[in-house]
């Protein structure tokens, strides 16, 4: 483990970078991975993800060696599942699922990839990955079989991720989960910017501008979207059109 933190760094930066989240299992063909690296670049996104709960290690693998075959943007792991590792990658987000209480998921995988982690040379980043409820069952939900933080509930929100910060977690991943029908509550970021600087991840049922800046103003350091993108790469037009008046200003 050799703690570089170049990635860490650029996310710690500035608010309103964001990333693409790949999933190997429904973006296979290379024509799509190409696309959406071209796209992306063009637009301004900052980082890819790749990662999901059900995912091989075939499928990621395969994923992330197009992705770097064909884009210069870093490539983050975000994984269900300790098999889920890749030396091809730039960086792992080596997440601790706090808002539950599964203790494969709070130690179990972890210690299942350690000794193959301590080969490669991926930047490792300690996250606090917090499952807020987004409305609807989502897949991490069944898998990790844990339950989610009710938006209604910031108190256990905010002592979750002071708990966090106290173990050593370096970054809080808040996630409603993938197709969330409600997003993590704007007002939850703007209280816990008064007393925490780490960097904050959001994601989960992101599907327009709006939403993006909203959280770029509540003081989200990186926002990410999957399934929108993958319905319609167009909207990466429409977040390089963002990105580019957002540089102006
Ligand atoms: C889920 O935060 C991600 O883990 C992204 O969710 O696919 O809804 O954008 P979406």
């Amino acid at each position: 483990y050799k703690g570089r933190r170049a990635i860490f760094d650029e996310i710690s930066g500035k608010t309103g970078q964001i990333a693409i989240l790949v999933d190997p299992e429904k973006t296979k063909e290379e024509e799509i991975i190409v696309r959406l690296a071209q796209k992306a670049e063009f637009a301004g996104v900052n980082y890819f993800l790749v990662g999901g709960s059900t995912v091989s290690a075939k499928d990621l693998k395969q994923c992330i060696a197009l992705l770097k075959q064909h884009t210069q943007l870093p490539v983050i792991l975000f994984p269900g599942a300790s098999h889920q590792i890749s030396d091809d990658a730039d960086a792992l987000f080596f997440l601790n699922l706090i808002s539950g209480r599964n203790p494969d998921y709070l130690i179990g995988h972890h210690i299942a990839a350690a000794s193959e982690l301590q080969e490669m040379n991926l930047e490792i980043i300690p996250t606090a990955y917090v499952l807020v409820d987004g409305g609807k069952q989502t897949s991490v939900q069944y898998v990790s079989q844990t339950t989610p933080i009710p938006g209604e509930q910031f108190s256990i929100a905010r002592n979750t991720v002071l708990a966090g910060m106290m173990l050593g977690l370096q970054l809080i991943y808040f996630d409603a989960g993938s197709g969330a029908y409600n997003l993590v509550p704007t007002d939850w970021i703007y209280k816990l910017r008064k007393e925490i600087q780490v960097p904050i991840i959001v994601g989960g049922g992101i599907k327009s501008i709006e939403t993006i800046d909203k959280f770029k103003e509540a003081g989200v350091n990186l926002i990410v979207i999957g399934n929108h993108i993958e319905e319609n790469i167009d909207f990466l037009l429409d977040i390089g059109n963002y990105n580019r008046e957002v540089k102006k200003a």
